[in-house]
């Protein structure tokens, strides 16, 4: 437990830097796709979570979407996988709904989940069969639900691309309604929290979901591909979070869809 207190501690102090260095300048780069935007805040923010680390445990291994660890290749021993803003377009055009996200895992196992919400200073996180919980307040266990009754969320980009959209549509279409937040750890946050029922991601990177996964498992919530399988922790995975009921509905749309299942297994080199 004492790895899981700590981490508590580095992800609200991680809060607390971004939000003082928000309020000084910061340069805004994109990366290979003009839209796919990083700041120094991103890169400065993953730079202090290492250093913290690394001088507390120097024996754990550490990945980040800004470059730590880029040459990691199994789950040996302790790794946290980190991203330091999940959420950078919100972050540069909204100054809010980002957060950080840590998950810890120890040969591979699940051990410890973190997401803060950075402006709401609200941290939810949760250990490994420890229960889930926002700030002290435990979170209950979530709520089956059918997929016309619920609310669920989903990326507009997925919509409107060729080859893997005829599932995403109907789906938008059988579902009560839709919603996107813009970042995926506060979408994994939403379902955990009983205010979506499931989140859907044609392509997720291993920051992304690594503490979102343990928090929505402590509540009784499930994350696999959208065609069902276990996800690969290091690898880029399509996401469905969900509580179990809308997701045995929902991966039916995916499993039905010949194209759709091509296009996956080549974009996800499966
Ligand atoms: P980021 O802000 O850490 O980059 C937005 O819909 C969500 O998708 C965010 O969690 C965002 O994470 C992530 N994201 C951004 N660019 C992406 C890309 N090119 N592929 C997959 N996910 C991406
Ligand atoms: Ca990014
Ligand atoms: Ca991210
Ligand atoms: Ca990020």
């Amino acid at each position: 437990m004492e790895i899981y207190k700590f981490a508590q501690e580095v992800i609200s102090d991680a809060g607390a830097f971004i939000r003082q260095r928000m309020t000084e300048d910061f340069n805004i780069d994109s990366k290979l796709n003009p839209n796919d935007l990083v700041t120094d805040v991103d890169k400065e923010t993953e730079r202090f979570l290492f250093e913290k680390i690394e001088e507390r445990y120097p024996d754990h291994r550490i990945l980040g979407e800004e470059g730590q660890g880029a040459d990691i290749e199994d789950t040996d021993g302790v790794l946290w996988i980190i991203d330091p803003i999940d959420g950078t377009l919100n972050f540069v055009h909204q100054l809010e709904n980002f957060a950080v996200s840590i998950g810890i895992y120890i040969d591979g196992k699940p051990y410890a989940g973190l997401i803060l919400d950075v402006m709401k200073d609200d941290l939810y996180h949760a250990a490994y069969e420890q229960g889930a919980y926002k700030n002290d307040r435990p979170l209950h266990d979530i709520e089956a639900s059918s997929l016309k009754s619920s609310l669920i969320s989903t990326n507009a980009n997925w919509l409107v691309r060729d080859g893997i959209n005829t599932p995403f549509i109907q789906i938008v279409k059988d579902a009560r309604s839709v919603r996107s937040l813009g970042s995926a750890a506060l979408e994994f946050v939403n379902v955990a929290r009983g205010t979506s029922s499931a989140a859907l991601f044609y392509r997720l990177h291993p920051w992304d979901f690594a503490g979102g996964v343990i928090l929505l498992n402590e509540v009784g919530g499930i994350t696999t591909t959208l065609l069902g399988d276990g996800l690969r922790l290091l690898n880029t995975n399509s996401i469905i979070a969900a509580n179990k009921t809308i997701h045995a509905e929902i991966i039916e749309y995916f499993k039905a869809d010949e194209a759709f299942i091509r296009n996956h297994k080549k974009f996800h080199k499966l």
